[in-house]
């Protein structure tokens, strides 16, 4: 079994700072649509170590948080914080690393419940290390970081499977101020052909 904590090739001390997180950012907004307003719809970003915060410990005045993910480096605000200003409608983080599904909402502040949420993690468990897992959904840790969503211990992958088109349209073109409304959605499936909805 391939256990990645046993190797050197922990990810963790790789975690840009302030000056890469904001590289980071920069790279994904070229990729984007030029114009005002900026409104790129998605950013992917894969990366190895867990980004959303897990703190370990209940009690609020007690952070204990592992160094071993984003949780340790003040350059996760950076890049969350850069979503927000560049109006990613999409973020979503892909992960690794911790050998357990995970699917995470992602916060500027987990400190602040009124801090929006501005973008998903899916964490994908290990392919054979650590053995078949328990079937459990349950982590306490979840209870006090309510945005943790889904938590299991099996092995297998995630799968994307869907894509989902909507159709945007104006009420009229030739003055400002239109509405804007959707006409009509298709739900595109992984190896199925042809459209669902309408
Ligand atoms: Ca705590």
């Amino acid at each position: 079994m391939w256990d990645d904590h046993k190797v050197d090739n922990n990810w963790a001390d790789g975690i840009p700072e302030n000056r890469d997180a904001n590289q980071l950012n920069d790279t994904t907004e070229r990729s984007g649509r030029a114009g005002p307003p900026r409104s790129r719809h998605t950013t992917r970003t894969c990366q190895q170590v867990f980004f959303a915060e897990k703190d370990r410990n209940k009690a609020p005045e007690i952070d204990d948080v592992s160094m071993d993910g984003w949780d340790g480096y003040a350059s996760r605000r950076r890049i969350t914080q850069g979503w927000v200003d560049a109006n990613v409608r999409n973020a979503v983080v892909l992960t690794g690393d911790v050998h357990r599904n995970w699917a995470n909402d992602l916060k500027v502040d987990y400190k602040d419940p009124a801090s929006p949420v501005v973008g998903s993690e899916l964490v994908c468990t290990s392919i054979t290390s650590t053995g078949n897992g328990t079937g459990s959904t349950v982590d306490p840790v979840m209870a006090w970081n309510p945005h943790l969503k889904f938590y299991n211990d099996n092995r297998g992958y995630v799968n994307t499977r869907t894509m989902t088109a909507d159709f945007r349209v104006l009420d009229h073109v030739t003055t400002p101020g239109s509405p804007v409304s959707t006409k009509a959605s298709f739900a595109i499936q992984d190896g199925v052909p042809g459209l669902v909805g309408g």
